[in-house]
């Protein structure tokens, strides 16, 4: 256990509600004492603790389980007691600016933040732990006895048009969650009281207060951010509604207007890129198929990485180290438990880049490595930064990096590395395809980003008993998604905990304002790269001077508010979702056609 006392040694006064009180005020120079000391305690600790937690994650055991639970409890003990410290010295007056802004994000630094005392910070360490377990190694197991893993559900899932092997999947999937239900609820309570005592109302507001803004304005932006996406998600949503109804029937469609969650694609519905074959209804024909150009060409998963790396080089960033290869995890091992869930870490804080990943040969996954990669590049471009200036300038930019990156991944990117031989003509219909294409990814994600944490600030802050969390988590897909349970939910059902990041506690948020921050970067690294045309047509592959650019903004970390390292990059201070519209636009038009005699919407 570590033992150490930030406050005797660093803080001769005490203010605030845990203040107390001594003859001199704590200065300036001892508060700045205090940050560095912080940084470089929790940058230790944090070398350990990414250590334990990569070994765990990659051999989950009883022991490396422990192991992990150990640094992590020291690492929450220690994160505990310096936020509450900043807490404390955030009251002394005269503070410079900068000193108070290095006090707020050492406030913020705890991502599950504990009660102070030791019982509680291991029990909800252990829970923690326990939680992200259950869903690593939940296998659903059929009538026959076979059993699947939830990387080969996904897979079927993509793939088959039968509506009743997708239910089959879609509710064995959900048979992990119920037993995690007493234990969320619990997190909650004990990490509610963690935010509590460092200034919060729970543990919403807590994560709603990294936004350099208020909790209370950050909420308002989210909510003004969907209204302005919503007409193009409800424009989708009618024509794939109809599209599904052609397809499966009648009788599989509710008559309310939303769309049963087991037909896109996906397990969880939040994108639906594996059935534009169902959208598009096989009229117009995607110009190409990545999945298929893959196992033409017979990629494995060390290729699709060596090609998402070459687009970063290309800007003229550096390659990833040896290291990078000789130690990440890239596909999933047979003997053993791990966490599947796609990651990319740096161990040492310099340049011990990874990613852990179960990749799987298809567009999709393509995607998903470019995303991986984003994070390493970001967390190696601000490691010259102290501390607590290493992060993205907020959480949602660190998303938003690699997904930027893959929107240049269009057909004159592809011929460009020798993966298509010439480039689809530009007709109306290969460019619909296209975008019906990202559409189903990036449109279709937007509500199911937003609600994640929606759901979650209802239950953090009490509003939801534990009785009421599966059916208000129903209310709100059917509300934002006009997505419905395709079968009535027992008692039992837990089903946001189906979904990795309600156990594994990451807040959601931040993949929401990716999806919209994600079309401001690659307007921005298109007009760097001096591309003129559509914007959905641009790769700003090969263009150093996007690659500055960006890296710019990477190297900055959280050193300057958000606001301020988005006006240095793209010249707005805020999230702008004219180019996500823009890049759409076309589409837009195309849908609005389509829905013409349709009656759109649904009962929520
Ligand atoms: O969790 C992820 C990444 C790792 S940070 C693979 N994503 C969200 C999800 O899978 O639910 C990327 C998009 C949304
Ligand atoms: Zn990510």
């Amino acid at each position: 256990m570590l033992k150490r006392n930030v406050r005797s040694a660093l803080a001769p006064v005490m203010l605030g509600a845990a203040a107390t009180v001594s003859a001199a005020p704590a200065t300036e120079q001892a508060v700045r004492a205090f940050i560095d000391q912080a940084g470089q305690r929790s940058a230790e600790l944090s070398v350990k603790n990414s250590r334990a937690e990569w070994v765990f994650q990659n051999f989950i055991t009883h022991d490396t389980q422990a192991m992990a639970v150990d640094t992590q409890k020291a690492l929450t003990i220690l994160g505990g007691e310096q936020a509450r410290q900043a807490r404390d010295y955030l009251q002394v007056p005269g503070l410079s600016a900068q000193t108070r802004r290095d006090l707020e994000l050492i406030r913020h630094d705890v991502s599950v933040p504990s009660p102070a005392d030791a019982a509680s910070t291991a029990e909800l360490v252990e829970i923690g732990a326990q939680l992200k377990s259950l869903y690593s190694t939940g296998k659903y197991c059929n009538e026959a006895g076979e059993c699947s893993v939830l990387r080969d559900m996904e897979l079927r899932m993509a793939n088959s048009r039968d509506a009743s092997e997708l239910l089959a999947l879609w509710q064995g999937w959900r048979e992990v969650s119920p037993p995690m239900r007493k234990l969320y609820a619990r997190q909650v309570e004990l990490a509610n009281q963690g935010a509590r005592d460092l200034g919060y109302k729970d543990l919403g507001d807590y994560w709603r207060s990294r936004y350099d803004m208020s909790g209370d304005a950050f909420a308002g932006d989210m909510e003004r951010y969907w209204q302005e996406v919503k007409p193009l998600y409800e424009s989708l949503q009618c024509h794939v509604r109809d599209r599904l109804q052609d397809v499966y029937g009648e009788e599989v469609m509710p008559d309310d207007g939303t769309i049963p969650a087991h037909l896109l694609g996906n397990m969880w519905a939040q994108g639906w890129g594996n059935i534009e074959d169902v959208v598009m209804g096989g009229a117009w024909k995607a110009p190409y198929d990545l999945t298929a150009i893959l196992e033409q060409r017979d990629m494995d998963a060390l290729d699709i990485v060596k090609m998402a790396e070459g687009y970063f080089t290309s800007l003229g960033l550096e390659p990833l180290p040896q290291t990078f290869w000789e130690r990440s995890l890239f596909t999933r091992p047979e003997d053993r438990d791990v966490v599947c869930h796609a990651s990319a870490w740096n161990v040492d804080a310099v340049d011990d880049l990874r990613i852990k990943m179960c990749i799987q040969r298809t567009g999709e996954e393509v995607r998903v490595v470019h995303h991986e990669l984003g994070h390493n590049y970001y967390q190696r471009a601000y490691n010259q930064q102290p501390y607590y200036y290493r992060g993205s300038a907020n959480a949602g930019f660190h998303e938003a990096v690699g997904d930027a990156i893959a929107l240049s991944v269009t057909p004159s990117y592809l011929v460009k590395i020798g993966l298509l031989d010439k480039e689809p003509a530009t007709t109306e219909e290969n460019t619909i395809a296209q975008l019906m294409q990202m559409a189903l990814d990036k449109v279709a994600f937007l509500p199911f980003g937003y609600i994640m944490d929606k759901w979650r600030w209802q239950v953090f802050s009490g509003e939801l008993s534990e009785a009421q969390y599966n059916d208000a988590w129903w209310q709100l897909r059917r509300e934002y998604q006009g997505v419905s349970s395709p079968v009535a939910r027992d008692s039992e059902a837990f089903d946001p905990g189906a979904k990795y990041h309600i156990p594994a506690n990451v807040s959601y948020s931040r993949y929401f304002l990716a999806h919209l921050l994600q079309f401001q970067f690659h307007r921005e690294m298109c007009e760097q790269a001096g591309f003129k045309g559509p914007l959905y047509a641009c790769s700003a592959y090969g263009s150093e001077q996007a690659g500055q650019a960006l890296n710019a903004m990477l190297s900055a970390g959280k050193r300057l508010p958000w606001q301020q390292t988005l006006e240095n990059f793209t010249g707005s201070d805020d999230v702008d979702v004219s180019a996500m519209l823009e890049y759409f636009a076309p589409l837009k038009d195309w849908l609005d056609e389509q829905n013409r005699d349709r009656q759109c919407g649904w009962q929520s």
